[in-house]
């Protein structure tokens, strides 16, 4: 509960509002983000805006000033947070997670960049090499997967088209040890387009591959010269290989002439190794068994051409990104580590997955990313909810709940079993036969026709934004998303020919074939029923929320305040929607209605013990419990407290302005007085 900054930045704390309402927790927020104030604490949760400009808070100054203190103890700050879980981590040994969530463009990458800095920036004092190195390639790993997993979108220049989840592995000394990535769902079909090229700094030309035998070096437009020479050393200090990073390149050429090159064949086979024949074959045929086992190789017709070729620069791109990422986790993944030896291994997780997302045609990738949303809401609900009970039972203290809005049932909409969206579609996905995207709409209509979140065109006919064919709408907790079916279903099979991925595992690169292991199965044992996109996708985030969900959570709460990226504009109306959405009033309630303000008894009397001359400048009590019951009592506010076993817990937090107040005023007295005392002139 800082209140460090004085009031003409408004209040650092939303839990200090005069009253929980709308008008006044907006009050507050237009003001410090016009002050620029752009973090507020609701109790340990920070609320952050996107300042869209340069701000002068994230120096070496300012993370000492941070460095081991407790949050009330400076204005509020990602670094503040990032202490606190780091400090759960070390004192008491607990894994912890710092959950950052906002819709798209709201700033939860750079959130997550300044809180790995921060951690970097405070641990192994004693500049240990091995200790250094892990760091180093944690950092740099975020700027290879930032070159090879964003794009621009036109709700964000630098969006994250996959969700990371970043594990660190700390020793007993509290130094990094290891880590892991965890990738979730790459958006492919984002990347097909000019603007990939662009964001991987190739030149949207076809003869670029010639370059890439000469090394990758090479590969760059000149205005991007600096950004691919910074992903190059990343690559180095990571640990790449040459060989690597050449292959690299390499696919990444492979996937640049698969768009737009003509004379495909010769190049595809000269970038991957392999054979210019079986390059012609796969791209023009497909083997299929029969039903009597027997294999067959048929022709394409033109539009499966494209289909499959396309699939497969799709294709090359995700596993080239998969392998990306396992390497780097080969190579900062905890070895070695003997508990015995070395203390617990304890863990912080840091996870900046892509933000809820609206856009003017939505598909299936925005599909399972405001699904993913939906999850970590309902994972924030739970958590918030648990923690206070947890420890009211803990401490001995009654509680009283308060209503939220809770998404489980739109979670349900999306992945319950056999009526879900996910379910009807992987089943239209495994029929035989001609199912298109519109029977597929056809079928989620007759299903979820009484759902009170689902409505399409059909079920509700006077409804003119939304075509019969094509539409249908989830009313999800931060708003109605329109989704257009078409394609959900190819992108759902998520089909590659398995030619293809015979072709690769045959390249005389071994990187290539490594990408490739299901590259050996020959078509009969090629499994017929393969998981779904959407399905896979459904099974990986209920992992991670099981991950996050047995960690001490810190959560960023993230608002984007305007739609033209303008550091001097607060949309009211966008950023109230975001605050209802993100459930922060209710958060706000949580907070006070239990009790929003709760301390250990000894750092409560160190703080406050200059207050009561029962307890200045020492108590006499039989314990800091009553001493506190000394200090509570003189100031007159007992019937707002409880006194759990080990903290005092306040309910309004006038009743402690009285004591920062007092405090406030007596500081001054008490130097001046000690400065007579040290001068000897009193
Ligand atoms: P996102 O991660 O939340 O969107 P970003 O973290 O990429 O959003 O932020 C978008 C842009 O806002 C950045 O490129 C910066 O220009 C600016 N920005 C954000 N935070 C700050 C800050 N603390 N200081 C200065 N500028 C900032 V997405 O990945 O699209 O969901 O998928
Ligand atoms: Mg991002």
């Amino acid at each position: 509960m800082a209140e460090l900054e004085g009031l003409e930045f408004g209040k650092s704390d939303f839990v200090l509002l005069d009253e929980v309402t709308m008008e006044q927790f907006m009050e507050n927020l237009k003001l410090r983000f016009e002050k620029g104030r752009i973090y507020t604490y609701i109790g340990e949760v920070v609320v952050s805006v996107n300042p869209y400009r340069q701000m002068d808070i994230y120096g070496k100054d300012n993370i000492e000033a941070y460095r081991g203190r407790e949050l009330y103890e400076n204005p509020p700050h990602l670094y503040a947070v990032s202490d606190a879980a780091y400090k759960a981590m070390k004192r008491r040994a607990k894994d912890t997670c710092i959950v950052i969530s906002g819709e798209s463009g709201a700033g939860k990458t750079e959130a997550s960049k300044y809180i790995m800095q921060y951690i970097a920036a405070i641990t192994n004092p004693s500049q240990r090499a091995e200790v250094e190195s892990v760091k180093n390639v944690l950092l740099k790993s975020n700027c290879v997967l930032e070159a090879f997993g964003n794009a621009k979108t036109n709700r964000n220049d630098n969006s994250s088209r996959f969700g990371k989840y970043m594990d660190i592995n700390f020793n007993f000394n509290g130094d990094p040890t290891g880590g892991h990535i965890n990738n979730y769902l790459l958006e492919k079909s984002q990347w097909c387009s000019d603007e990939m090229l662009q964001s991987f700094h190739l030149q949207n030309d076809p003869a670029v591959y010639v370059y890439t035998k000469e090394g990758a070096e090479t590969v760059t437009s000149n205005n991007d010269r600096s950004s691919h020479k910074a992903v190059l050393s990343a690559l180095e200090v990571i640990g790449f290989s040459k060989e690597e990073i050449t292959s690299v390149y390499q696919i990444l050429a492979t996937i640049l002439v698969n768009i737009v090159g003509q004379e495909v064949v010769n190049h595809i086979s000269e970038l991957t190794a392999t054979d210019p024949e079986s390059v012609n074959k796969s791209l023009l045929y497909r083997t299929v068994a029969t039903g009597g086992g027997e294999v067959i190789e048929k022709g394409h017709t033109e539009q499966d051409a494209c289909f499959g070729r396309d699939a497969f620069a799709k294709a090359l791109y995700e596993r080239l990104f998969g392998w990306i990422v396992s390497r780097i986790n080969s190579i900062i993944e905890v070895k070695d580590y003997d508990p015995v030896l070395h203390g617990k291994n304890t863990v912080i997780g840091v996870l900046d997955i892509y933000g809820f997302e609206i856009f003017d045609n939505n598909s299936f990738e925005q599909f399972c990313i405001n699904y993913c949303n939906e999850k970590l809401q309902q994972l924030f609900i739970e958590l918030i909810l648990r923690q206070e009970q947890d420890e009211y039972q803990r401490e001995g203290i009654t509680w009283q709940h308060i209503e939220y809005f809770n998404n489980q049932i739109i979670v349900d909409l999306v992945e319950q079993a056999h009526k879900g969206i996910i379910s009807i579609l992987d089943e239209a996905c495994l029929t035989v036969g001609k199912v298109t995207d519109t029977v597929c709409l056809d079928s989620m209509d007759t299903k979820l026709a009484q759902h009170p979140h689902y409505t399409s065109r059909k079920l509700s006919p006077t409804d003119k934004s939304m075509d019969f064919q094509k539409h249908f709408r989830i009313r999800h907790y931060a708003g109605d998303v329109t989704y257009s079916v078409e394609g959900f279903l190819d992108k759902n099979k998520d089909l590659l020919f398995q030619d293809f991925k015979r072709l690769m595992y045959n390249s005389a690169n071994p990187v290539l074939k490594e990408m490739w292991p299901d590259g050996h199965l020959s078509i009969t044992e090629v499994t017929k029923r393969p998981l779904t996109a959407a399905t896979l996708f459904k099974n990986s985030i209920v992992a991670l929320v099981d991950k996050l969900a047995c960690k001490e959570p810190y959560y960023v709460r993230c608002i984007k305040p305007n739609e033209m990226k303008s550091p001097v504009l607060f949309d009211d109306a966008r950023c109230q929607h975001q605050v209802a959405y993100l459930g922060l009033l209710e958060n706000v309630r949580v907070r006070r209605a239990g009790f929003a303000y709760r301390q250990l008894y000894a750092r409560f009397l160190q703080r406050y013990k200059m207050t009561c001359e029962y307890t200045w400048p020492n108590h006499l009590m039989a314990s800091d419990r009553e001493a506190v019951e000394a200090i509570v009592i003189q100031h007159g506010f007992q019937d707002d407290v409880a006194y759990g076993q080990t903290k005092l817990f306040v309910r309004t937090p006038r009743s402690l302005f009285t004591l920062e107040q007092e405090r406030n005023h007596l500081i001054p007295i008490l130097v001046t007085f000690l400065q007579k005392v040290w001068r000897g002139t009193l």
